[in-house]
């Protein structure tokens, strides 16, 4: 008799991946966010560890934690990682709202990962909202700006952008894509590029629950709305995952997980490790899903395992 759903569901391995610091928050909201290179590399070895298979990096400034696109500092961050892991590293090609899409993908270009990230349409993402909260205590100048700048200028991605990651990105390089979906649009995005072939299975794709300018992260409305249009439109050869911004994080990444959806968490994507508890490190939000999985009989996957469900190109080709 054939596996039920149910059944596929439970034998399958879980990927974490671990977002270690983003650039939607800014050090003021945390005292934990992690932006010296001392501390990315830290909290990335450490989410390893508790069980990580999967590290998503961007870079920061090493004095002021602003968002930055410069290679070297992702290679210093990229090449101790590797000296203490076996972690997947993938690399952001989003950057932060402001960077050009030529300084986002130089860095691909440069240090050739395993995995990087091709954000499926253009939005608008708000960090503005956070700006009250944290008025008249920024430990920067840049903060405000940065997050008042949120408010009128987009995320960007447009076709061309996304195209030209699937044409050339990918040839020059040998880095597969973890695709960014914000919404049920991007969804369709991705079908018609796989459909003219410019998307090679196996697909990994993350849906982005709950920003500011994305699809809210509501299980019942959003989040089976997502799964059953992609399980619709995108074959069999899909590897899925599930983050959620914020105060949705740890639930919705827990009932995506029941569903059958890979993890992410990490700084990244919340500060928080439970109700006005700031997380002290990434580790202990990768080590809370881990726990929760393991409740749940759900296995983790080794960053070997993500390699060959992914059909990555392994560490030894990389360029770092
Ligand atoms: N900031 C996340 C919601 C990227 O780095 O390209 C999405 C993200 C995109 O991680
Ligand atoms: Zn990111």
């Amino acid at each position: 008799m054939a596996a039920t759903k149910e059944e596929v569901s439970l034998a399958r391995k879980v990927i974490i991946t671990c977002a270690v610091t983003g650039a939607s928050f800014t050090p003021t909201m945390s005292p934990y966010l992690p932006y010296t290179p001392d501390d990315i590399v830290n909290n990335a070895i450490e989410a390893y560890q508790a069980g990580a298979a999967v590290l998503h990096l961007h870079a920061r400034h090493p004095e002021t934690g602003a968002p930055t696109a410069d290679p070297e500092l992702f290679r210093e961050y990229v090449t101790r990682i590797k000296e203490k892991t076996n972690a997947v590293i993938s690399l952001t090609t989003g950057g932060a709202t402001g960077q050009t899409i030529e300084e986002r993908l130089n860095v691909i270009k440069v240090l050739q990962p395993e995995l990087c990230t091709c954000n499926l349409g253009t939005i608008n993402y708000g960090g503005f909202p956070m700006i009250p909260k944290y008025q008249g205590q920024w430990k920067f100048d840049w903060e405000e700006e940065f997050l008042e700048l949120t408010r009128r200028e987009p995320f960007t991605s447009n076709f061309a952008d996304i195209e030209t990651m699937l044409k050339y990105l990918t040839n020059e390089t040998g880095t597969r894509f973890e695709f960014e979906a914000y919404d049920i649009g991007h969804l369709y995005t991705l079908a018609y590029y796989l459909n003219i072939g410019l998307v090679k299975p196996p697909i990994f794709i993350q849906f982005v629950m709950g920003t500011m300018g994305g699809i809210g992260a509501d299980i019942i409305d959003n989040l089976v709305y997502m799964h059953q249009t992609a399980d619709r439109l995108l074959g069999d050869e899909v590897q899925w995952s599930v983050l959620g911004s914020g105060r949705y994080q740890m639930n919705i990444v827990t009932a995506g997980a029941i569903m059958g959806s890979h993890v992410r968490v990490g700084l990244e994507d919340s500060l928080y490790l439970g109700k006005g508890q700031l997380a002290e490190n990434n580790a202990q939000q990768v080590a809370k899903i881990k726990r929760i999985l393991t409740e749940l009989s759900l296995e983790t996957a080794t960053s070997d395992e993500v390699r060959s469900m992914l059909g990555l190109k392994g560490l030894e080709n990389v360029a770092f």
